[in-house]
């Protein structure tokens, strides 16, 4: 009796451990994100979910159709993830900058949810110390100068109180709030936005990040967010830690790199992308975190064989929880198929591979549901 007790205790000990170390960063995260990230750490040891950006609001040759989505009428399914983008938000105005009304942003994460995907959201916001000036804006030591500037901080929390408010009024059936991948300040290893590489130490980085999931999580009481880290480009894993804002920061690591055969060698996106898939394999498993190839893609796939030939090599059996390809948005700037694409049948293969899931296998998973249920 004695020794089955202690047997219990042990078995317990390992089990609230392991979910210990198995929690989002979010102490008080909602019953459902708590559910998604422990299903997204489980789901990914089967396979990988394929993403698509906006892909509920517009497509090649068409824009706010209810139910269309290039992807399925390609593949005869929907992705299994689907990402938003929520630039212009803290402006105030009615629509992104990709011209996608919140109002109607809102309704398809609601859609996403209720078919049981997931849905991320990443941010390009302009710049906080010159509101006018995009996120393209290359101003050295913005982050600096925003916490030495009162009214600039006072302005930034205020599009932080605009992201609270939007992200707080996602809401399922229940009323219950719908978890979101939220992945600010991306690609920051790349020099194109103002808190990126040459514009913003990585000291001033980590204090931009902890603020901001601080103030959200802490102040505006939002508890619907994992939040993911996504380089672009780095050279080796200290490389990718270089502005790692800490493990009680982050819930996912992941990173961004496109394919782009013009500027380098045919095939050399194969080999480096499987590289930075290793390391954030590894750093993900040695931290207990999800891990994720959060944005990519081929401009206008021009390669027949592209996602059997070039993107599956890349992310299979590496336990990436998701790889996601960017928008639709017109003939010169797409990254998934669309009915008569040259790339349709290799689009078609890679959907039928056992390790990729679209919405039909997630819709499965029960991602909102609670693990060993
Ligand atoms: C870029 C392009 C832009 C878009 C921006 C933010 O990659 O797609 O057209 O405005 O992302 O979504």
């Amino acid at each position: 009796m004695k020794i089955r007790f202690f047997l219990f205790l042990l078995t317990s000990l390992f089990v609230l451990t392991a979910q210990g170390q198995s929690l989002p960063i979010d102490k008080k995260a909602t019953a459902e994100t708590k559910n998604l990230f422990l299903n997204l750490k489980r789901v990914s040891a089967k396979g990988t979910m394929f993403g698509h950006q906006d892909a509920l609001a517009y497509g090649i040759g068409w824009k706010y159709q209810p139910g269309r989505s290039d992807v399925k009428e390609v593949a005869g399914e929907y992705p299994a993830l689907f990402g938003w983008e929520i630039g212009h938000l803290e402006l105030d105005k009615s629509m992104s900058l990709d011209s996608v009304p919140f109002a109607e942003m809102r309704g398809f994460i609601q859609q996403v949810y209720a078919m049981g995907g997931v849905n991320t959201i990443s941010w390009h916001l302009n710049n906080p110390v010159e509101p006018s000036k995009t996120t393209w804006d290359k101003a050295d030591s913005t982050i600096a100068k925003l916490f030495a500037d009162k009214n600039a901080l006072q302005r930034y929390n205020s599009w932080l109180d605009n992201v609270a408010k939007f992200l707080k009024s996602l809401k399922g059936p229940k009323g219950e709030a719908i978890p979101i991948i939220f992945r600010p300040f991306h690609e920051h290893t790349g020099g194109w936005f103002w808190w990126g590489r040459g514009h913003a130490t990585p000291a001033e980085y980590v204090k931009m990040w902890r603020y901001t999931v601080d103030y959200l999580r802490n102040k505006k009481k939002v508890h619907n967010l994992l939040y993911a880290y996504s380089t672009d480009r780095f050279a080796s894993r200290e490389d990718y830690l270089q502005n790692w804002p800490g493990d009680e920061y982050i819930d996912i690591a992941g990173f961004d790199l496109y394919h782009r055969p013009e500027s380098d060698p045919y095939n050399q996106w194969v080999a480096d992308a499987r590289k930075m898939v290793e390391t954030v394999r590894e750093i993900g498993q040695e931290k207990k975190k999800v891990w994720a190839f959060t944005e990519t893609g081929l401009e206008g796939v021009p390669f027949a064989n592209w996602w059997t030939g070039f993107l599956l090599p890349v992310i299979q059996d590496a336990g990436l929880s998701y790889v996601m390809v960017w928008r639709n948005a017109r003939l010169t700037h797409f990254y998934a198929p669309y009915p008569k694409h040259p790339s349709t049948n290799s689009f078609k293969l890679f959907l039928n591979n056992p390790k990729v899931f679209f919405e039909k296998k997630i819709a499965a998973e029960n991602m909102y549901a609670p693990v060993n249920q």
